[in-house]
This record gives C-alpha cells, structure tokens and sequence, in this order.
C-alpha cells in the first residue's frame, strides 16, 4: 500500500493552527516542508471561518487563555459543522487544573479525530493520576495498558508519543518504533507533530493509517537529520530538510510499525 506521504504532497492541505506562542513558526515551516500549506488564527472574531475554509485543525493549549479556550471551541464546532478532522493536543494537561480543565470542556463540545499527547498528558486527560513536570512527559508508565485505559475512558483515536508510539482505536493497537531522542531537544516537537498528524488525517478517512503514516514519517526525518547533525541547533535545521526531502521508498524501508 503506498504511503500517504505522496498524497499529503500532492494534495497540500491547508491546516488551521490553534496553538502555542512557542511553537507557531517551527509549526509553520514544518508545514510548509511536509508539503501542507499553514495557517494560525486565533481570534474569536474569525476562528469559525477559518476554520470552514481548512482541510484539518489542530487545537494545542501549550499557552492557553481563557479566551483561547473559546476561540478553541468555536473553531471546532465550525470543523465539526464541515467535517473536517481535528486534532487535540493537550499539552501540559495534570500540570495546572486549568490546562486539565480547559482540554475536558473543549472534548466535551467538539468531536476530536485524534488526541496527540505524551503519556503524562493522556494520562491525566483520562483521570489516571501521574505526575507532570511543565510541558515534559512523566516517566514510568505502562503505556500499552494506559493506551487501553485511556481509550475506554475518552473513547477517541490516541496517538501516545514518546520513545516508542502506541496509536489505538476502536478496532487495532499501532507501535511505531522510529524517532530520535535529538527531538526531545527541539521545543515544538511533538507540537509539530500534531499539526503532522492532522495534515495526514486531512487526506485520509482511514484514521489508523493517517495517523501511524505521520508518525513514521516525522520519526523517520528525525533519524536522517541525527545521522547528520547530533547537537540540537543543526538537528533542528536538517529535520525540517528531512521533512521536506524524506522520500516514500526510504519511508518504506526504514519504518518499524507493528500492529496487534
Ligand atoms: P514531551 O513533552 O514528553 O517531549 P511532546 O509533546 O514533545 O512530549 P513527544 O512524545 O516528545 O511529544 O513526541 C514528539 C516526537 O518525538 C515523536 O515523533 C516521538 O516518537 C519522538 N520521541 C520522543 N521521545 C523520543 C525518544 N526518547 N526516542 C525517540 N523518539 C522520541
Ligand atoms: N511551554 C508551553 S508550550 C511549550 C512550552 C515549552 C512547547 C511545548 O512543545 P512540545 O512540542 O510539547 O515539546
Ligand atoms: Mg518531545
Ligand atoms: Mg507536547
């Protein structure tokens, strides 16, 4: 089955950003390498319309306020309204009540296609208590059984990132195996790779195979730029080139997908 990276290329999506004042250039340019066309806007005035005229949006609470939180909204019932996939992620969700309480009302008014988080995050989405540092992803969690758990409880599509991914839906459990820990050195990248992620859901209604094709691509770009670059400054840079230059085939050799 050809990978949907040549379909993301061809088809150039446009993704409306909701998102954080940290990652929204890096989000933009690796938009733009994918091959997806971006747009942030943020405004309650507008979020609707935008929102309409996209193929994706992604909502990301990294640097929320309560007015986000509203824009967040109306920008996903107009989604929702068009039919058009979106993305949520959660960052910092368990860190603060108001992160956990804000990610809680907007899954409760808007219909996600996927939840993109690390394990701390999509633990304490689902009321598992683990603790959180900042924006960083707890350590020691199973997270094969909170992938269960956490699905039963949310009942959406997750991608759990971290050093091994686990997707899960309704019907299949995903691992994916490539990934570098260089992007633990880069902020934004799990941002970017939920706005990936949506790009891939945009040219897709086969939502295991969207998501899983994003992120082994996006971990498949990262091994080549570390094969390259191994400090963080120029990691980051070679990443965007791999983005940009990682072809299908290479893809094909390189990923390591499991399913169960
Ligand atoms: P965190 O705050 O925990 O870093 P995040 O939102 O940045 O979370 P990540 O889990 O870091 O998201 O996922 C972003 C990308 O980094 C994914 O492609 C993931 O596979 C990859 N990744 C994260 N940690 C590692 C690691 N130790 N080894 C390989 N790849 C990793
Ligand atoms: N603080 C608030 S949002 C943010 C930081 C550092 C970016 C987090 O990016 P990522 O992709 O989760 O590492
Ligand atoms: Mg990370
Ligand atoms: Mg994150």
């Amino acid at each position: 089955m050809s990978h949907l990276i040549t379909k993301v290329r061809s088809k150039q999506p446009l993704i409306h950003n909701i998102t954080n004042q940290v990652v929204m250039n890096f989000t933009a340019n690796g938009l733009y390498a994918l091959g997806a066309s971006p747009v942030m806007a943020n405004a309650k005035e507008e979020v609707e319309e935008m929102a309409a005229k996209a193929d994706a949006l992604v909502l990301n609470i990294g640097t929320l306020t309560s007015d986000q939180v509203e824009a967040m909204i109306l920008a996903g019932k107009s989604a929702n309204q068009a039919g058009i996939p979106v993305v949520l992620d959660p960052v910092g969700v368990g860190a603060t009540k108001f992160r956990t309480a804000s990610a809680l009302k907007i899954l409760d008014q808007v219909q996600v296609s996927c939840i993109r988080g690390n394990a701390g995050e999509i633990a304490n989405l689902a009321g598992v208590e683990t603790k959180v540092r900042g924006v960083d992803g707890a350590e020691d969690i199973d997270v094969q059984q909170l992938a269960e758990v956490a699905f039963t409880k949310l009942q959406c599509p997750l991608a759990i990132t971290g050093a091994q991914d686990i997707i899960i839906d309704a019907n299949q459990i995903t691992f994916i195996a490539n990934g570098h820990p260089l992007l633990t050195k880069v902020t934004g990248t799990g941002c970017l790779l939920s706005s990936v992620v949506a790009a891939f859901l945009a040219v897709s209604d086969d939502v295991q195979t969207a998501i899983s094709d994003a992120i082994s691509y996006y971990g498949i770009a990262a091994e080549l730029a570390a094969a390259e670059h191994q400090n963080p400054g120029s990691f980051q840079v070679a990443f965007l080139d791999q983005l940009f230059l990682v072809d299908e085939k290479t893809i094909n050799e390189k990923k390591r997908i499991t399913r169960s």
